[in-house]
């Protein structure tokens, strides 16, 4: 299999997580790839011309994050990310921490284009639901002291560490020390400090 990705996506860095996890790490070629810059076999893979895209030993290109999730998931029985028993919360966790990192993400691509665009109708909405989400994270997030992965963690702590990463001005560590401490348990472990922003 293929992974197209780059050093700095959010969702890039979800997928290859999942496939570390997996334990597919041998399966997989990193292909790294710029997206800005319209790189033809990103463009051949995804007409879309974003990463993450995986393509599947039998040469199907699967873009977005959350659908490589579900591929990956079911290629091996464990770890299980999405576990049957309970799918409707682990998804609803995951769409918090997705919800999150598409809220940051939009932020800082729209500051890169536009010096203005936090000003903006989007951009105000898009700093509203940060906040939110994080506080909905904050109160929702349950640390039982275990570090049992499913995709929902997985998800949200690479949403949080992308805040840190590149809205670091958005201190929500220290407002809600109860998920940084979670977070911090999460983020030491080595697939996520082997993929770190950078
Ligand atoms: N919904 C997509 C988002 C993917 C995405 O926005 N990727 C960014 C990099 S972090 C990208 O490739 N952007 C290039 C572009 O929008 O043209 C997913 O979950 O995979």
């Amino acid at each position: 299999m293929k992974l197209y990705l780059n050093a700095t996506s959010p969702f890039a860095r979800v997928a290859r997580i999942i496939a570390l996890e997996k334990g597919l790490q041998d399966q997989l070629e990193l292909c790294w790839s710029d997206p800005w810059t319209n790189d033809p076999a990103l463009l051949q893979a995804n007409p879309v011309g974003r990463i993450p895209v995986l393509v599947t030993e039998d040469g199907r290109a699967i873009a977005e994050s959350l659908l490589i999730a579900q591929y990956l998931d079911n290629l091996t029985p464990s770890p299980r990310l999405l576990p049957p028993a309970e799918l409707a919360a682990v998804l609803q966790r995951t769409g918090l921490g997705y919800g999150l990192m598409e809220a940051a993400f939009t932020t800082v691509i729209g500051r890169k284009h536009d010096a203005e665009a936090d000003q903006s109708v989007l951009g105000q909405r898009r700093l509203q639901a940060i906040d939110r989400s994080i506080q909905a994270l904050a109160s929702q997030h349950r640390d039982d002291g275990q570090q049992t992965l499913d995709l929902s963690i997985i998800v949200t702590a690479v949403a949080l560490d992308y805040v840190l990463f590149r809205l670091p001005e958005i201190d929500w560590r220290s407002r809600y020390p109860e998920l940084a401490a979670w977070h911090q348990r999460v983020t030491v472990r080595a697939n996520f400090t082997e993929t770190a922003f950078n």
